[in-house]
Order: structure tokens, then sequence, then C-alpha cells
């Protein structure tokens, strides 16, 4: 251990004993906490069907080279990025990286053996998505609200599968594969009719969630509907919007993912958490960072971000909310980019379980609103940084400029190679 980290990590130590807080305690929560990586990020979300130059409903900008090309490359860049990180991982995946070149509607667990066997290997976990976009079956941009029963048949039938896949997937894990619905099912410019496609998406989500999952099940999965409040083409209407998947969810007794990127730029996810957790059980987030029309910018150390892990920690709501990144930005290193995202996210993490909570919630009761903020501003100033890097450094995950140095070295090493 490097002398001056082991110094300054005491020294904060001992500051924030004076506010009730043990440090050594709060590390040892980190380490349990699991953030899912979206695989995604790694190659634009193009997948492996080689289905060529297609329309996509994700719009990735930037042109970096060295996109990973199979799922060799992914998991490399993926076991990568993971060693930038201190923290506990999980993989997100999506249905386009099946790896036996199978229609997008039929796919088993076995289509994903690769990547079950690497996490095992690893001691990752994983969650699954069904990739309904960019695919011949999408119908100028819809799949589950289609008005031609055609398309809807073709992605009942994969929402169907996907259920499967994670089910089995979390079984063969050991623990629960979140398994996510977003449809980009949406109109660029003013609909005739909003009510004809929430009631289409609807009744394809009955099919998709008639079948229940029995209690024993449900340790392994559960399903998560991630609404949206516009997207690039999709600005006039999203049919599957945040009350949509609200209330369904409710209705059902389903899960919800909310993405940081999804809502009005006043909205704050921080503050949605608590309103609909006593209605709804099982809750995942996307960590992302919307900018102007963009949901998926590369996450970083905001506020936004904070109060959202923050909430997390107040609320006692680790491990009972699933954490998962979403985030694209072809115009860097895409490896570097989910370096920064995971780092970022887990100082948020460990800056959170750092917060001497029962300080605050005290003058709160007390009504003593005046000390409460003067705290809430001296707490972002105790020595956060000092456990952080003490953090790194006991795990073996390099600081700063040694991080990034790893990345050039990796990226000329192994990335420039694929060219
Ligand atoms: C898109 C959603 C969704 C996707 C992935 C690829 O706006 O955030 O989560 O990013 O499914
Ligand atoms: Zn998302």
């Amino acid at each position: 251990m490097n002398k001056s980290i082991l110094e300054a990590y005491l020294l904060a130590k001992t500051a924030y004993q004076k506010c009730g807080v043990d440090t050594d305690k709060v590390i040892q929560e980190f380490e349990k906490i699991p953030v899912s990586l979206h695989c995604w990020a790694g190659d634009d979300i193009k997948g492996f069907e080689g289905l060529g130059d297609i329309e996509s409903q994700n719009v990735v900008t930037g042109a970096y080279p060295y996109p990973a090309r199979n799922g060799d490359e992914l998991r490399g860049d993926i076991d990568f990025a993971f060693r930038l990180s201190p923290l506990k991982h999980k993989v997100n995946l999506h249905s386009v990286y099946a790896e036996r070149q199978r229609p997008r509607n039929d796919l088993d667990v076995e289509d994903f053996r690769n990547w079950i066997n690497w996490a095992k290997a690893n001691g990752y976990g994983l969650d699954f998505n069904t990739s309904f976009f960019a695919h011949p079956m999408m119908d100028n941009g819809f799949s589950l609200a289609s008005i031609h029963k055609k398309t809807r048949d073709y992605w009942i039938k994969a929402g169907l599968d996907s259920r499967k896949i994670s089910l089995a997937i979390g079984k063969e894990m050991g623990e629960r594969c979140y398994n996510n619905f977003w449809i980009p099912d949406g109109f660029k410019d003013n609909p005739a009719s909003r009510l004809t496609y929430r009631e289409l998406l609807k009744d394809s989500l009955d099919q998709i969630f008639a079948k229940k999952y029995t209690e024993e099940e449900k340790q392994y999965t559960t399903d998560v509907l991630e609404g949206k409040l516009f997207g690039i083409g999709s600005e006039a209407y999203v049919v599957g919007s945040h009350d949509f998947y609200l209330a369904y969810a409710i209705k059902n007794g389903l899960g919800v993912c909310m993405d940081m990127g999804h809502y009005h730029p006043d909205e704050s996810v921080a503050d949605k958490l608590s309103a609909v957790r006593p209605f709804i059980n099982d809750l995942m987030l996307h960590v992302s960072r919307g900018l102007h029309w963009d949901s998926d910018h590369v996450v970083i150390q905001d506020d936004r971000l904070q109060a959202v892990m923050t909430e997390l920690k107040r609320g006692n709501y680790y491990h009972k909310i699933a954490i998962g990144l979403d985030f694209f930005d072809a115009s860097i290193n895409r490896v570097a980019g989910w370096a920064i995202g995971l780092r970022a996210t887990a100082k948020a993490i460990l800056f959170s379980l750092l917060e001497p909570t029962h300080l605050l919630e005290d003058l709160e009761k007390n009504g003593d609103y005046t000390s409460r903020l003067f705290l809430m501003e001296e707490i972002k100033n105790l020595p956060a940084n000092a456990v952080w890097d003490y953090l790194l450094e006991s795990k073996g995950v390099p600081l700063g400029n040694q991080a990034i140095d790893q990345m050039k070295a990796y990226e000329k090493d192994v990335q420039s190679k694929r060219d």
C-alpha cells in the first residue's frame, strides 16, 4: 500500500469517525453493491447478427475506431473496463448479442452460452434485454405497437422468449437476472391517434406477460418496463411513456426501469424512487446523462448522479433497486467511456455511503432546517477522495493517471490491432 494514500485514508477515517461514519464498514458495504454494465456501448449497439446497414432506433454518434466486432472482442473489452473499476459487476446483455445467428424471435438461452460461461468464470452477474430495434421486422420504427398484427406477433414472440432466456440465465447464475423491456415505438411528428398505439402496446404486453412467475422463479428473474419521454426520431410521441408503463406495471405486478435520461430535464429520478417504490417492488435504474436532446451521454460525476445514489443510500434501497448503466458515445474510446461511467458511478455510490445521513435526519426532525442546509454543504467537502484512493489501491485498481495510461496501452496493444 502506498504510504501517502494510507496516511490520507487514516486522516479521513478520523474525520468521518467524528461524524459517526465508519469508513471501513462503508468500504465493506460498497463492495457488495452490484452495478450492471451495458455491453451495447462496446459496438454502438450493432450486435452480431450481420444485418448490414439497417436503420436503428438507437442513434449513436461519432466515428471513433475499434468497436468490438464479435463476442470475444466485446468480452475482452468489458474485462478490461472492469479492471479500471472497483465495483462488483454484472453485465447487461441485449438479444442482438446472441452468437448462433438465429432469428431475433427464435432465441434461447444457448444463444448466450459464451456469455454465461465467461460471466461465471469471472464472477460477473448477468442481466438481459430484448432488442426491439434495428431489424427488418421493425415497421417504420414500430414493434409491439405496430398496427400490423404480423409485426406485433413477431415481436411478441421475441418478448416471450426473452422471459424464458432471462429465467434460464438467472437460474444458472444463481441470482436474479433483470429482463428489461424498452420499445422505441413512436412518431417523429404529431400522431392523429395517441390512443390507438397505446391500446396495441397494452395488448401485446398482455400476451407477453400472461404467464406469471412462481415465487421461486421470482428469485431468478423479473421483468422491468422502461419508459421514455421522447427519442431522436420520436420527438412528438412515444407509445411507451413513463406514465403508461408505471400504470401498466402497478396493475400487472411488473417492475419499472427508470433511465435518468428519459424524463423532462427538470424531473429528478432521485425524487421518483420513493414515490414509486411503495407501489412497485422491482425497480431498475439506467444510470445515464441526458444532455439537451440526447438521453445517453457518458455518465460523469455530477449533481444528478450523486442525488440518485444518495437517495439509494438514504432510502435503504441498495440491493433492492438494481443499478444498470446506459450510455454510449462513439466519439471517444468506447472502453474508456465505460471506465469513466463505472468510476463516476462507483464514486457516487461510495460518497453516498459516507454521508452522515443520521445527522441530517436529526436536524430535520428537530426542525432545524438552517443547520440541515449548512451541514449538507459541509459534507460535500469531507475527505471522501482519500477513501476512494484507498479503496482503489487496496483492490489493485489503478488511480487517476495510471488508469489513463493503461487505457491508452490497451487501445494501442489490443484495440488498434482490429483495423
Ligand atoms: C433507449 C433506452 C434503452 C437503450 C438500450 C439499448 O433510449 O435507454 O435502454 O439504451 O436498450
Ligand atoms: Zn435506458
